[in-house]
């Protein structure tokens, strides 16, 4: 495995120590009637990547590492949702209504599922969130750690909530991170390039940022 030529400078690839983690790719954000529609928001720009993040699962996949996956969803009792998050704003759908897609962002509902086309396979990882970020009241950290993964290449959605909490989240444990900024999308195309560009400040003060395909190149090299 080689580096990967990335932004602000090589990212230093560590054999067995690096993983793939596909942030939210579920149907309540991606597909209309779920909870990104109801917030008002045009999601056909989110189903824009599902090839991209597809093309990135399949290159770890076949260079045998691992892929982890997180779905923001809480408990039906929402006993996990604090009331802040539920009641903020007005959105048409909120947290726990019956909406298109059953129960909204409820574990278990079919919106809260990850679209078909990116499904986990038997043994990846599937780590439930009631937090924007990954590591905030799961065992995502545990796991990581029982692999020995270091390294997180991370996707999904959106790009400046769940994918930039969680790589500041790694970032503060420890972890060396790098987006793969074609394989991450935002409601707000200027929210995204604006996360790019502050993970990437300062020496990557947050971490590193590439196109999937330098990341594949790299992971063949
Ligand atoms: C949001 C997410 N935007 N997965 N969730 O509420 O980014």
């Amino acid at each position: 495995m080689a580096d990967i030529n990335a932004k602000p400078f090589a990212f230093p690839v560590q054999r067995g120590q690096i993983a793939l983690v596909v942030i939210d790719m579920q149907r309540d954000f991606v597909e209309p009637g779920g909870f990104g529609a109801s917030l008002g928001n045009d999601v056909s720009l989110l189903g824009s990547i599902v090839p991209t993040v597809r093309r990135l699962m399949d290159g770890f996949r076949a260079a045998g590492l691992p892929v982890f996956h997180t779905r923001e969803c809480h408990l039906p009792d929402l006993s996990d949702c604090p009331p802040a998050k539920r009641l903020r704003g007005a959105p048409a759908l909120r947290i726990g209504d019956e909406g298109p897609m059953g129960r909204v962002l409820i574990a278990g509902a079919p919106g809260a599922d990850i679209i078909p086309e990116l499904a986990p396979l038997p043994d990846e990882v599937v780590i439930d969130k009631p937090g924007k970020g990954a590591f905030y009241a799961t065992g995502f950290g545990e796991a990581l750690a029982a692999r020995g993964i270091t390294q997180l290449v991370v996707a999904g959605v959106t790009t400046e909530v769940c994918v930039q909490t969680t790589m500041r989240e790694a970032n503060d444990r420890g972890y060396d991170c790098i987006l793969a900024t074609d394989a991450t999308e935002s409601y707000f195309p200027s929210f995204k390039a604006a996360t790019i560009d502050m993970i990437t400040a300062q020496g990557g003060i947050v971490g590193w940022a590439a196109p999937t395909d330098a990341i594949l190149e790299a992971l063949d090299g």
